[in-house]
């Protein structure tokens, strides 16, 4: 018997030893340790032993069955951990190959030619100034010499949300409450760039929502020498050195003396299609801020002048991007965008 139990022993520890992985090893403690294995199995063979040789036997067989289960823990634990060196192993990241580039979005074409505009006041001294687009009719209308029954309404058929409250159809309301602030006090010099509303039938050139930018100086011993001169430097830096203004009376309710601006074209005064052969685009309205309106806004009109003009960031950035129509901008067409994307 006591050969037997060293055969099982020598046996049982081979096998274990042979073991490939964890399914194997439990094969092997259920057929060795179990109720019904060969050990209990050698065991039944003791009625047979003297007294002497039972508890000798008994003994024996309980260190076959420590070692074997010995043996069993110490091969589980090799092998777990060799299950986590290869988990550890497959999962592995090569830190040193080279990412991938993440996408970037771009800004929208008119935000970036509103924020080069901006840059090029704010490097003359001016400040940004923002506004509600829900905007009462006294600031959109009243407070900018057009009263109620003005025909110039007219020409601004607007978005009432009562008869008080409209979206603001130009961003000069900005300036009326900007002015108003400044009780009496010069000098103003602000931008005033934003989102516009006129009800109208979209079409290549028309937009319900548009752009635009105004800008407004109110100081003492202003005059239209100052607006000239700042729209020339304006002009150049932002279409080139080479480029000439000219100004044409115009009309607006809100200005006297009143002009409309062009730059001369790109191609230099030959007539292009561009400027529709007359060598000359126009590119923004201005004029003297009318003494009603300076009045209104609590400025002695005697004391104080000042110059204000406005342009459509939409119509430059069509010129500048050569773009052929107005509703690209607002449908948001993501291979439209794309394309004015810094970096490729
Ligand atoms: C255009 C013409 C213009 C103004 C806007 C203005 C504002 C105040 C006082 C006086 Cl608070 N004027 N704004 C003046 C002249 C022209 O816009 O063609 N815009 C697209």
């Amino acid at each position: 018997m006591e050969q037997q139990l060293k055969e099982l022993q020598t046996e049982a520890l081979a096998k274990v030893e042979a073991a490939a992985d964890l399914k194997q090893l439990n094969d092997i403690r259920v057929a060795y340790l179990g109720k019904k294995g060969p050990i209990t199995e050698v065991l039944k063979g003791m009625g047979k032993l003297s007294a002497e040789e039972r508890p000798k036997m008994g003994a024996l067989a309980n260190e076959v069955r420590a070692a074997v289960s010995a043996a069993i823990e110490g091969k589980q634990s090799a092998l777990e951990q060799q299950a986590i060196q290869a988990q550890l192993e497959k999962e592995t990241v090569d830190v040193t190959l080279p990412g991938r580039p993440a996408r970037t979005g771009n800004a929208h074409p008119l935000t970036k030619v509103v924020e080069e505009i901006e840059d090029l006041f704010i490097g003359m001294g001016y400040s940004i100034a923002e506004g509600p687009e829900v905007e009462m009719d006294y600031y959109n209308f009243e407070a900018l010499n057009l009263p109620k029954g003005h025909p110039a309404r007219d020409m601004q058929d607007s978005f009432y949300i009562t008869e008080d409250i409209l979206l603001r159809t130009h961003t000069s309301p900005v300036q009326a409450r900007t002015m108003e602030k400044h009780k009496g006090q010069g000098p103003v010099k602000i931008i005033c760039p934003g989102k516009v509303y006129r009800r109208d039938n979209d079409d290549a050139t028309h937009s319900h929502q548009f752009t635009q930018i105004e800008g407004l100086v109110v100081d003492e011993n202003i005059s239209m020498g100052d607006l000239k001169g700042t729209l020339e430097v304006f002009a150049k830096k932002l279409f080139g050195e080479d480029r000439e203004i000219r100004l044409r009376p115009s009309f607006f309710p809100f200005t006297e003396p009143s002009v409309e601006v062009d730059v001369s074209c790109m191609c230099g005064g030959k007539g292009c299609r561009i400027c529709k052969e007359t060598g000359w685009i126009e590119i923004l309205g201005a004029g003297m801020v009318h003494p009603n309106v300076l009045e209104m806004a609590g400025f002695d009109s005697k004391k104080y002048t000042g110059f204000a003009f406005g342009m459509g960031p939409d119509r430059i950035a069509m010129l500048k991007y050569g773009i052929d129509d107005i509703r690209h901008f607002y449908t948001d067409d993501i291979r439209f965008l794309k394309q004015f994307a810094e970096h490729e």
